[in-house]
């Protein structure tokens, strides 16, 4: 019997991309719905992640967290679904996925407060440099490009389009021309589509 694949995650959180990957992944899996405060800081769940943060996969006694982790995983778990390049054309894959973790992700929260690195010792220190640094060079690497790290869709350009569409969604990120196409064409994929139908039944459930 297959090992059974748990998806810790809340239809209002960063689960969204992990829940998207294993519907793009096809495999079967079972959500377990995490609620923001006490639930995610139980004990039984600080065992899964100690960060008391979603998402988490717990697939057999095999733990994964952090949303980066979790789609390289997924990738490479179920290879069929072919969310990853092969292992000699992964320069573009793992840069893209380490810079949404490492770059866009601080840059773009820090800037949901209000700041930002805005002096050059400051950029000097900050691994993203500033948002505007980290944002160009996410224009210049999708320009005109309908994927990332391939010929391919992959779990790369499910993480950026994740990222692009939730801060534009949520005002942070400007609405670029670029950014808009790039996006579209990710967010209309079908296990897309699925996952934006569920957390929407999850949510009016709820509610
Ligand atoms: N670095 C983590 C961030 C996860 C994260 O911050 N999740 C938020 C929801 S989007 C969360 O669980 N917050 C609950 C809390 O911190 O109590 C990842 O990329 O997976």
């Amino acid at each position: 019997m297959a090992d059974e694949l748990v998806l810790y995650t809340n239809p209002q959180s960063r689960g969204a991309m992990a829940h998207w990957m294993l519907e793009e992944a096809g495999c079967p899996y079972r959500m377990e719905v995490k609620q923001f405060g006490p639930d995610m800081k139980s004990p039984d769940y600080l065992a899964v992640n100690p960060m008391g943060k979603v998402p988490a996969i717990r697939h057999g006694n095999t733990v994964v967290t952090e949303t980066g982790a979790i789609l390289c995983y997924l990738a490479d778990v179920f290879p069929a679904a072919k969310l990853a390049p092969p292992p000699a054309e992964r320069s573009g894959y793992y840069r893209w996925l380490f810079f949404v973790a490492g770059c866009c992700e601080p840059a773009m929260s820090n800037k949901s407060v209000g700041w930002n690195p805005d002096t050059p010792e400051l950029q000097v220190r900050f691994g993203y440099g500033s948002y505007e640094r980290t944002m160009e060079t996410v224009a210049k690497a999708i320009e005109g490009r309908r994927y990332i790290a391939a010929d391919h869709f992959t779990a790369a350009d499910l993480y950026m389009a994740s990222f692009l569409h939730w801060g534009m969604m949520f005002g942070i990120i400007e609405k670029r021309p670029a950014f808009e196409a790039y996006i579209a064409p990710h967010i209309a994929r079908p296990a897309s589509v699925r996952v934006q139908e569920q957390a929407a039944k999850l949510i009016a459930k709820a509610s």
